[in-house]
């Protein structure tokens, strides 16, 4: 499944129809950036054919980056990484009695000279992994690099509507009940 216009920029990978629910935070941040991705459900290990194939059609058509989610013992990444020079980007998630902890060394603990940039576990860790790609292609790309600071802008405000709404919070919690326990 390919969204938003042009060739996929960026290839969103994950081993189960059950990661969906938390890669789906990497598809909205690239959909908030307006940067084209495929995105394909495939296995290292129920599918392996299936995910050389993706990897190397997703390179002919000029994927630049790949973000790569996987559980348990998550080796999607580091398959994909073995079969393309471009950056790959893994999220580990939690989907065993392990919480993740399986999937974050899975996926981190490559040997040396085949890379997976590793994330946090779950959700965070696939907004992040999308941050990241977008931070790759604006490299190369003056309007994304643009759209990066204007996000940063907009999380920096909220912070401070937070602290605002926080301390009028206090008030009111402090004007309620001011002898307290
Ligand atoms: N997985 C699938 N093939 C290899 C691995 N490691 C992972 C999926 C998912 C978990 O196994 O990425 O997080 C459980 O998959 P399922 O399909 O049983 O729900």
């Amino acid at each position: 499944m390919t969204k938003a216009k042009g060739k996929p920029r960026v290839a969103i990978l994950m081993g189960s129809d059950s990661d969906l629910a938390v890669m789906s935070h990497a598809a909205r941040i690239l959909e908030r950036f307006d940067v084209s991705y495929d995105i394909e459900i495939t296995s290292a290990h129920r599918t392996p054919e299936r995910t050389v194939e993706l990897v190397r059609r997703a390179q002919k058509r000029g994927t630049g980056v790949f973000i790569v989610g996987a559980g348990g013992a998550a080796h999607l990444a580091g398959v994909v990484a073995a079969h393309t020079h471009r950056p790959v980007l893994g999220v580990p998630l939690a989907s065993t009695d392990l919480a993740g902890l399986d999937a974050l060394l899975a996926t981190v603990q490559m040997p040396g000279g085949v890379p997976v940039g590793t994330l946090a576990i779950g959700a965070p860790g696939a907004t992040n992994a999308a941050l990241l790609a977008c931070a790759i292609l604006a490299l190369s790309d003056a309007v994304l690099a643009e759209r990066l600071v204007a996000y940063r802008l907009d999380m920096a405000e909220g912070v401070e509507r937070k602290s605002r709404a926080a301390r009028n919070g206090l008030r009111s919690l402090l004007d309620q009940d001011p002898g307290g326990r």
